[in-house]
């Protein structure tokens, strides 16, 4: 796992207990103030996310389907070719700090579809927020497994910006294939909350 000083120690604890639906225990007592949600649902676009693949993924893409969907009608379908037994695929948006001089602490959330319950050959499902974009898996912060109970779950990840990180910063998140077949996956409404403290 690549650790920049993006990331605080508060904030490889935090990312270590949320789980799926999880809450983030570390920074409890500061004072966070919610500054702004941004949610997609992909009901009319792609609303900004871009997808990308690491070269260890086979072949993959991300489109918009209306075969599962979350909330409202359509969803992110992501199809993973793992014949390579390996590979990342992921979307990726970028945003911008509404103050570049205070600490924020964000969080991401999306909900992922699994149409099968498996005790093995389930696949990790990853998110990342950070100052650069994300180029691997080794990138990615684990958030859980596919295949738990048939249907959807949310999965949540949080990190912490510092003052001088930048401007603006990326938001991620997708799965890896572990195994040699070719899936389908549907993710639906993303939501990314940033938090001031005070
Ligand atoms: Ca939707
Ligand atoms: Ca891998």
């Amino acid at each position: 796992m690549r650790i920049t000083r993006f990331f605080v120690a508060a904030a490889i604890a935090a990312s270590l207990v949320a789980g799926p639906a999880g809450t983030a225990t570390a920074d409890v007592g500061i004072p966070w103030r919610l500054d702004s949600v941004h949610t997609s649902s992909y009901e009319t676009s792609l609303d900004g996310w871009a997808w990308y693949k690491d070269a260890n993924l086979r072949d993959g893409n991300v489109t918009r389907s209306a075969t599962q969907a979350q909330d409202g009608s359509y969803g992110l379908k992501f199809y993973l070719d793992g014949l390579n037994d390996d590979g990342t695929l992921w979307v990726r948006k970028q945003f911008a700090r509404p103050d570049t001089t205070a600490q924020y602490k964000v969080e991401v959330s999306f909900w992922v579809y699994s149409g099968q319950q498996s005790n093995f050959n389930t696949w990790p499902i990853f998110a990342y927020i950070g100052s650069t974009a994300p180029a691997a898996e080794e990138d990615f912060t684990s958030v859980g497994q596919t295949d738990g109970p048939v249907g959807w779950a949310k999965y949540t990840h949080v990190a912490y910006i510092q003052p001088e990180a930048g401007a603006t910063f990326e938001v991620a998140y997708g799965l890896s294939a572990t195994w040699e077949v070719q899936r389908d996956y549907y993710l639906d409404n993303a939501e990314v909350k940033i938090y001031q403290i005070g």
